[in-house]
């Protein structure tokens, strides 16, 4: 729960017992502070965005529950995109510690760290700001790892190009169904950590692509596992198929 993005706001009724601890702000209340909050940081995200495109920088948002396996798959990924000529950088965001920026490091490719402290998301601002040592110019795909959660991510646009949504094969099969939010605004929904589907018969891939169509999306869905470097094929062509879309509408849109 986060003291910054409203999500430790609580209405008395959703929670029974807890109303008495605290005094709960009114239902106004909480909207006005939320609407205010995420106006701000659309803002800042419309400036990241902005720049992002300047660049023709690919920027893709991986969310998913702590631990779906989003550092892991960028360590492998990396390399692999490396080979085709895509240089990355990574921004990646956790409550404490630099783990994962310096597992990142050891592929070669620029890893910010940003320490959130209590707040259990990124906003937009915090990418401005992790931006600073980075030259856009020389990057073609800036990944940015949220905190693990599947709730408040999903309402700050952090300015990026692409969401992509993880669902590891261990946390169950309804998880669109029960966060509905950031699984609807991702642009591709990953099933990770495939290889442990024998240990989890009651995990199915197709259930959980039902649950992702039951929320009207139209994103695809692949399943893969970072121990089986083939399985990340049709992941490499989606980014690089998005990034040449993006080239493409670059072109378009310069003056003639
Ligand atoms: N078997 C298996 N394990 C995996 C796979 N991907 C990741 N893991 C393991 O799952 C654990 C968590 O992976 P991470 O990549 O750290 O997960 P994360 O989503 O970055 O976690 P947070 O940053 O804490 O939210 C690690 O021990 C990984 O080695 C996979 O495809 N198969
Ligand atoms: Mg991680
Ligand atoms: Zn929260
Ligand atoms: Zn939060």
């Amino acid at each position: 729960m986060c003291n910054e993005c409203g999500c430790g706001l609580y209405s008395p009724s959703a929670r029974p017992g807890a109303a008495a601890q605290k005094p709960a702000p009114d239902h106004d209340t909480v909207v006005a502070i939320r609407e205010s909050l995420y106006s701000a940081n659309d803002e800042v995200a419309a400036q990241n965005r902005a720049r992002f495109r300047q660049h023709g920088v690919l920027v893709v948002n991986l969310m998913s529950s702590p631990g779906a396996g989003k550092t892991y798959l960028l360590e492998i990924l990396i390399p692999l995109l490396a080979n085709h000529g895509m240089r990355c950088a990574v921004i990646v965001g956790d409550l404490e510690t630099d783990n994962d920026a310096r597992r990142i490091q050891r592929t070669g490719a620029p890893a910010i760290q940003i320490t959130t402290g209590q707040a259990c998301h990124l906003d937009a601002a915090m990418i401005a700001d992790a931006l600073m040592p980075l030259d856009l110019a020389e990057l073609d795909i800036l990944f940015i790892e949220n905190v693990g959660n599947l709730v408040c991510p999903a309402s700050f646009d952090l300015g990026e190009t692409m969401r992509i949504a993880l669902l590891s094969v261990c946390e169950g099969d309804d998880k669109p169904a029960k966060y509905p939010t950031l699984f609807h605004k991702a642009d591709l929904m990953l099933i990770t950590k495939a290889d442990l589907l024998s240990f989890l018969p009651q995990f199915s891939p197709a259930r959980a692509e039902a649950c992702l169509r039951a929320l009207a999306s139209r994103a695809p869905c692949l399943t893969l596992s970072a121990m089986h470097i083939s399985s990340l094929e049709p992941l490499e062509d989606w980014i690089k198929d998005a990034h040449a879309a993006l080239q493409s509408a670059r072109t378009r849109w310069k003056p003639a």
